[in-house]
């Protein structure tokens, strides 16, 4: 079944959401660095290479449909990092505006009757559900460690660690 032009455009559009995602995390990344926070820093070059690897699974989806799908544009994103909770606490708000955007994708789909494309979003589903779950982790680990002290350098030691082992 054709992919309808609809659904096409929603598609491209999801591709710009996870551009940005990967760009997000990769200022991050730096910004993480220069604070110090090195295990931090590697968390977030590795979620950005996740990001773009979900941008590109949607990309290949598109092509072997045989619709064109667009290179999004980009800007680079303006990070400010405070506390080490409202970063992740931001982290999570990002993803949840990602996982907003995959259900009205599916909605579309659905409505249109388009069930491959309902079937290939279920892994974005699964995707959203399992990153929520880690920022939310996160920000519960730093709740509990706290801001200052050892606790912190112990906690970005092993992020840095979890992110080495993923
Ligand atoms: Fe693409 O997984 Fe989150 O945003």
């Amino acid at each position: 079944m054709a992919i309808a032009a609809k659904i096409a455009s929603a598609l491209n559009a999801h591709i710009g959401l996870e551009a940005d995602a990967s760009n997000y995390y990769l200022a991050l990344s730096s910004a993480c660095a220069e604070k110090k926070w090195t295990g931090c820093a590697k968390f977030f070059l590795a979620q950005s290479a996740e990001e773009r690897e979900h941008l590109l699974k949607i990309f290949r989806y598109l092509v072997e449909n045989n619709v064109v799908a667009t290179v999004p544009e980009q800007k680079a994103p303006a990070v400010t990092i405070g506390s080490m909770r409202d970063l992740f606490a931001a982290c999570l708000k990002s993803e949840q505006r990602v996982s907003a955007s995959v259900t009205v994708l599916i909605d579309l789909a659905v409505s249109l009757k388009d069930y491959a494309t309902n079937h290939f979003l279920q892994w974005y589903v699964a995707e959203q559900q399992e990153e929520e779950q880690l920022f939310q982790g996160l920000i519960d680990e730093v709740t509990l460690v706290g801001e200052g002290g050892t606790g912190i350098y112990l906690l970005d030691k092993s992020i840095g660690a979890r992110a080495a082992s993923s």
